[in-house]
């Protein structure tokens, strides 16, 4: 039986009072909090083990490879990635993007070619892909949304062509939390001869991911939304892909040999990793999956769900509140909007409550286009928050709607 009241002692930040109140923190979609396990490994880390890693014969240098490397066999194993030449530290997933969008976007599209991404993407999946098009002459293509927030039946299908080298696609959605149908998507792109690039940010901290039973292209997420630290994330490539790519940044590191003639590069994943990574952040994402596998996605996914469900009833039955994300079986994401009252006032009301929550476009200005809205509020839900929590969210949007509307 899972006990939410244990699981929030093991975040110590959870005890804190803000304004007063006790925190209620509900912004769990822009970053998440932390266990002790993944502070006491950094600590740990540094405390014990600090020293460059991949270049020193000291104990010290050493036991920090094997910390650094052993993280990325925690990632292989948490994607089931087949091998762990697969997995690429990166800053995170906007990085991760970054890296392919450059790295194989420039060595393979020319003009006229098509990417095809979806109206509900974070600017991270829209960006690279448009500086791509600026640098190639490559086509921007986008699979509109419906009302709900859910792909438009059919749309894919008609806009994937024999044109399309590439299909960017996120797993969850971080404005509205729909859940999309990836494996179907990757299942036709590659019948079309398109890779699939699949963001994962939103996604790896509910749902269990298999990239070998996906067949993805590359899947990206960052450290920071899985209970781990900021400065951290991973691009998982097929090996494939990755050994025909070119080096995306240059430094120590990704190299073998470096002359002024000619300098040749490193094997996977080093060629990829120019430069002293973030160590501490890798030991401290390996410590932030082992705690999610101890506790099971299956298990965090029950308890969000649970808290959506009476998140969705309480927002159903408060009049002037409409929410904006309908899509069936949608992760724990509620965006909202409610009548009459900006949403940064809606934001900043809570706050005075202690209620921590999301106000603006997220990241995601199509989504706010297609429901013309200029922002919504978001609350987003982990496996600590509570159902009283939900109940304190709730009294807060009743302070709101007395201080505006009555
Ligand atoms: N993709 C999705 C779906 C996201 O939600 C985010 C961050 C990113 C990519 C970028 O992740 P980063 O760690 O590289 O910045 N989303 C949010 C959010 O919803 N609120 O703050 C950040």
């Amino acid at each position: 039986m899972f006990d939410v009241h244990a699981m929030r002692r093991q975040f110590p930040i959870l005890a804190r009072e803000v304004h007063g109140r006790p925190l209620v923190y509900l912004d769990n979609a822009a970053t998440t909090q932390k266990p002790r396990a993944v502070i006491d490994a950094e600590r740990h880390y540094y405390e014990f083990q600090n020293a460059n890693i991949h270049r020193g014969v000291h104990a010290l240098s050493q036991e920090a490879t094997d910390a650094f490397e052993g993280a990325r066999d925690k990632v292989r194993n948490f994607l089931k990635a087949p091998q762990r030449e697969e997995i690429i530290f990166t800053r995170g997933a906007t990085e991760a993007i970054n890296l392919v969008a450059h790295s194989w976007g420039r060595a393979n599209l020319k003009s006229g070619d098509e990417i095809l991404i979806s109206e509900m993407e974070h600017h991270a999946n829209i960006v690279p892909w448009q500086l791509l098009c600026e640098a190639t002459g490559a086509v921007l293509k986008v699979i509109p949304i419906d009302e709900r927030g859910a792909l438009v039946p059919g749309a894919f299908e008609s806009l994937l062509g024999p044109r399309t080298r590439l299909v960017g696609i996120t797993q969850v959605s971080n404005a509205l939390g729909t859940v999309n149908p990836v494996a179907d998507i990757i299942r036709k792109s590659h019948a079309a001869g398109a890779l699939v690039l699949v963001d994962g940010a939103q996604a790896v901290a509910h749902l269990p991911v298999d990239v070998k039973a996906l067949d993805c292209d590359f899947y990206v997420f960052s450290g920071h939304k899985l209970y781990g630290p900021t400065g951290i994330g991973v691009l998982y490539g097929k090996r494939e892909h990755l050994e025909k790519m070119p080096p995306y940044q240059g430094g120590g590191d990704m190299i073998a040999q470096v002359t002024f003639k000619k300098t040749t590069y490193n094997e996977l994943p080093y060629k990829f990793e120019a430069g002293t990574p973030h160590i501490a952040g890798a030991v401290g994402l390996g410590a932030a999956i082992d705690f999610v596998q101890s506790v099971g996605l299956e298990t965090i996914a029950a308890h969000e769900d649970a808290l959506l469900v009476q998140a969705t009833r309480l927002a159903s039955g408060f009049e002037g509140l409409q929410v904006i994300g309908t899509a069936p079986g949608k992760a724990s994401i509620l965006s909202f909007v409610m009548k009459g009252v900006h949403p940064h006032d809606i934001g900043t009301i809570l706050d005075s409550e202690g209620v921590a929550i999301r106000t603006g476009h997220h990241c995601a200005m199509p989504v706010m286009d297609h429901y013309h809205l200029p922002a919504t509020a978001r609350a987003s839900f982990a496996l600590y928050n509570t159902p009283d929590e939900v109940d304190a969210l709730f009294r807060a949007l009743r302070r709101v709607e007395e201080l505006f509307l009555k």
